[in-house]
């Protein structure tokens, strides 16, 4: 094949691809973006991110539009002779230096300020300990008898065996969904501080803007406000590869009214109290959320 009928096939399947691609990228965009989560920090780091990528876009823009309009109306073919005097030119060379520069400090101003917010960890209404674990999460929250273990729901570790014969895409949240929800309160301050009894594990909810190693031996701090008009569920995954059951020990976040989370504490609390020694009310075989 010569080199011209090779271009014009590889043209011919680069159309086909992206003719197929694009409204398929178009309507995922939403999924392919950082989300704007629920809470006090998770919208402003969305507003970050954002900016970032916009300042990207426009110099992208820029050097590009140059670089093909000087290919363009001032190539050697239309007579074009290249111009010396901007070689070793100090007045471009401290331009093209101070430039980015000051980008790069008017980027770093505002993501230093979100990075202070983001560790100010004080003023906590409600303490949880989050512990990491093969495979699964342990959750105790500070002040009470209330713990819970939160492992892989029953429906997608049945579908996740081999040859299961299940579908999976016809299990709810498959991968996603847990036995037992961590139930937080809109509206106030959660602290949680995050560690491990294994191996490094990784706690993330991308909703609401955490996401926080789980290292053995150390204790990580991370809060989070949720906005008091966003209760729902909020499902992240543990992201450190931390052994053969990694994929399979989902996060699963229920944030709930005030009202309603110290009336679930209340009930949580009596049924630990009830319990025999030894026992948690939390791991009774729960409901698959
Ligand atoms: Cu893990």
């Amino acid at each position: 094949m010569n080199r011209a009928r090779l271009g014009k096939l590889a043209g011919t399947v680069w159309l086909a691809a992206a003719a197929g691609a694009v409204p398929a990228a178009a309507a995922d965009w939403g999924r392919i973006n950082l989300p704007r989560g629920v809470t006090n920090v998770s919208t402003r780091i969305y507003a970050l991110h954002m900016m970032a990528f916009w300042i990207c876009v426009g110099i992208g823009v820029v050097v590009f539009g140059v670089m093909i309009w000087s290919l363009i109306f001032h190539r050697k073919s239309r007579g074009a002779v290249p111009d010396v005097a901007m070689v070793h030119s100090t007045k471009v060379e401290v331009l093209w230096t101070a430039i980015p520069v000051l980008i790069l400090v008017g980027m770093a101003i505002p993501a230093a300020r979100l990075l202070v917010r983001i560790n100010n960890n004080t003023d906590s209404q409600l303490s949880i300990r989050v512990n990491g674990f093969q495979w699964g999460w342990q959750y105790k929250y500070v002040g009470t008898n209330v713990s819970i273990i939160s492992k892989l729901s029953l429906s997608s570790d049945a579908a996740s065996m081999l040859d299961s014969g299940i579908n999976v895409d016809r299990v709810p949240h498959y991968l996603l969904s847990v036995t037992h929800q961590l139930v937080v309160p809109v509206g106030e301050k959660i602290r949680l501080l995050i560690t491990s009894v294994d191996v490094v594990h990784s706690w993330w909810v991308p909703d609401l803007g955490v996401k926080k190693d789980a290292i053995p031996g150390f204790i990580n701090q991370a809060s989070f406000i949720i906005n008091p008009s966003k209760t729902g569920v909020y499902r992240g995954q543990c992201t450190e590869l931390c052994g053969r059951g990694h994929a399979f020990m989902p996060i699963v976040v229920r944030a709930v009214t005030p009202a309603a989370f110290k009336a679930w504490l209340k009930r949580k609390e009596a049924a630990g109290k009830s319990a025999p020694a030894g026992a948690s009310a939390s791991t009774s075989p729960g409901v698959s959320t």
